[in-house]
């Protein structure tokens, strides 16, 4: 790192960009644009290294968690989304309360945090998702509960005709503590209207995130890249969210997802290269100033590729996962779970220190 100084950054041509983030100055919409035009990802990458290095010294955090999706069935039908499912079509499923203690239960390890998503489905009511919550808590009730995508809340709201508000204060009461990032996608109007005709607006998905915080929630966020969107779009993406976390504070994590191809309606001209998503990884920990954390989701990235995202602005490396559907319907090569040892060689293996940690990433001893 010693050879780095500034000279490298100017040769570059982002020795300002440098200069400004050793200074703890915020970049702007522009510095975002200039770090993906600069012609060195390397130099991308050992910025945004510095910076997650001095927020997290060689620390790489993970958790014992578990997903559990509980339907496939889902009327938003994005095109992207290999896993949605029509009703009555074949290989949808609804899992019951008891299929979802009957999965925690079969989990080697006692999970910290739970991640519950699905589909947004046409019939499942409020009540439902209310005894999911509190059939976990009681069985686990240390267990961080970190449910429903601010699509869900808003499809529920709709249903049960009440607002996100109401939706969001009794799922709190019944064992939610926080809300996972997935549907953001990305935020700009003319992308999501392509990808996601009928998903929430990026408005009512930050306005959730927002409601969520207020009530004292935390929550995470995503971007969805590599398929129809731009450079512009993606740095859009990143100063609408770091507007949003400058009213609440709420947001614990962001989690950039490459887009996976397989199976999906979306046919894509130039796919993601290697460098191309550590770059965005790197310029995501370099704009996103006000977020503690930034994601490298092993089973979306493959491992080895979220190894080298360590050392490219990431600083977690989510955790067991034990059963993933939803990226590897879309063509995902990574297992399904990992154990506890696996994702600390991982972590040592690519010369930092493993954490543990919580679902609020509280250190665990
Ligand atoms: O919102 C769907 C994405 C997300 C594909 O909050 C795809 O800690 C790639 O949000 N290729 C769900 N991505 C996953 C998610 C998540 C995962 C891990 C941790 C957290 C967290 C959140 O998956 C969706 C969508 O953006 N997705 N299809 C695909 N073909």
């Amino acid at each position: 790192m010693k050879l780095l100084n500034n000279d490298y950054f100017e040769n570059m041509g982002i020795g300002d960009i440098r200069a400004k983030v050793h200074a703890g100055e915020r970049l702007t919409f522009e510095d975002g644009m200039r770090l993906f035009e600069c012609p060195e990802p390397l130099a991308v990458g050992a910025l945004a290294h510095q910076v997650r290095t001095r927020m997290h010294g060689d620390k790489a955090f993970y958790v014992i968690n578990q997903h559990v999706n509980y339907t496939n069935v889902c009327v938003n039908g994005c095109v992207f989304c290999a896993y949605q499912r029509e009703e009555g079509q074949e290989g949808g499923f609804v899992l019951t309360k008891e299929d979802v203690i009957a999965k925690i239960d079969a989990a080697a390890l006692t999970p910290r945090e739970i991640h519950i998503v699905g589909g947004c489905h046409p019939k499942l009511g409020l009540e439902y998702f209310e005894e999911i919550m509190r059939a976990v808590k009681n069985r686990l009730p240390d267990v961080v509960l970190k449910c429903f995508t601010a699509v869900e809340i808003a499809h529920f709201a709709s249903l049960e005709n009440i607002t996100s508000k109401e939706v969001l204060t009794r799922l709190n009461a019944a064992g939610l503590d926080m809300l996972p990032g997935g549907g953001a996608e990305i935020f700009a109007p003319k992308i999501r209207e392509q990808l996601c005709p009928r998903k929430s607006t990026a408005e009512e998905w930050l306005a959730i995130h927002e409601e969520a915080h207020a009530l004292g929630m935390k929550t995470n966020a995503t971007m969805l890249f590599g398929h129809i969107e731009s450079h512009e779009d993606r740095i859009d993406h990143l100063v609408r969210l770091r507007e949003s976390q400058d009213k609440g504070g709420g947001y614990t994590c962001f989690i950039p997802l490459p887009f996976l191809t397989e199976n999906s309606q979306l046919t894509i001209e130039e796919p993601l290269t290697g460098l191309e998503e550590l770059r965005t990884i790197a310029v995501s920990r370099l704009m996103l100033d006000n977020i503690p954390h930034i994601k490298a989701y092993w089973v979306m990235l493959g491992v080895k590729q979220a190894q080298a995202a360590l050392k490219f602005g990431a600083d977690d490396f989510d955790g067991t996962v034990v059963e993933e559907k939803i990226g590897h319907e879309a063509g995902a090569t990574s297992e399904q779970g990992m154990t506890r040892t696996e994702l600390e060689e991982m972590i040592q293996g690519c010369g930092c220190t493993p954490v543990e940690r919580d679902g609020f990433f509280n250190e665990v001893k």
